[in-house]
Formats: C-alpha cells, sequence, structure tokens
C-alpha cells in the first residue's frame, strides 16, 4: 500500500472530530462548516465528518480504500480526495463547495476502473 507523500497527510484525529461515526440514514446530510464521507454508496454505512481544513490520511481514521459518498459543505473551497499511488501522480476527485457525490463507483478514475473504495487522503 502506498505511504503518504511527503507533507500529505499530516493531520492526525483530534478530539471531537471524526473520532466516532454515526450510521448514514441515506440523506446527504452534512452541517454547515463540515465536510463528510460514507462507507456505503448513496450515504449509508459509516458517516464520517471534518470541520478543520488540512490534508487528512483516511488511513488514521482506518478508512483508507473504503469511502463511497461525499458531502462538501465547508464554509469556502473544494474538498478533494486522493489515491496515493507510488511513483505515479495521486488522482484526485472533488467535490465542489456545497455538492455531493453519492457514489464513487459511478466515477471513472483515471487508471482505468472508478473511484469506488479508493480515497487514501481527503484535504480540505
Ligand atoms: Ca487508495
Amino acid at each position: 500500500m502506498p505511504t503518504p507523500p511527503k507533507d500529505r497527510g499530516t493531520l492526525s484525529p483530534r478530539a471531537g472530530e471524526a473520532t466516532a461515526f454515526v450510521d448514514g440514514d441515506g440523506t446527504a446530510s452534512c452541517g454547515f462548516g463540515w465536510t463528510c464521507l460514507w462507507m456505503d454508496a448513496n450515504y449509508y454505512g459509516r458517516k464520517y465528518t471534518w470541520s478543520d481544513d488540512g490534508s487528512k490520511n483516511l488511513g488514521d481514521w482506518g478508512i483508507r480504500d473504503m469511502a463511497l459518498s461525499t458531502r462538501n459543505n465547508n464554509q469556502s473551497g473544494g474538498m478533494s480526495l486522493y489515491d496515493w499511488r507510488t511513483g505515479m501522480p495521486d488522482p484526485q476527485i472533488i467535490t465542489g463547495l456545497g455538492g455531493c457525490l453519492s457514489n464513487l463507483h459511478n466515477y471513472g478514475y483515471p487508471y482505468g476502473g472508478n473511484w469506488g473504495d479508493k480515497a487514501d487522503e481527503l484535504l480540505m
């Protein structure tokens, strides 16, 4: 499994931030100022939320290669998911401000296949 690129994925879990998860209820609910990931498509499965901008190594939360739905309700800017590749550019998929992606299986991956269960890093 590729390791984090230099100076990326440096923000570790903090108290009060995404240290617990809830089960998604099938709606893209994500509070203002927050960015949310669900482990199943269509906003089901375990839901993780973050409010602090920065780069997060999803492995620190035990959810590397697991995300399937996204919602970006942060206060400003896009949210990127990265798949770390060794010796190749790291592909990214962006969820625009106020936007959501219901099923990453539906988004083509640059090296073939789709984005389902690939994200290693969240940058917000
Ligand atoms: Ca990956």
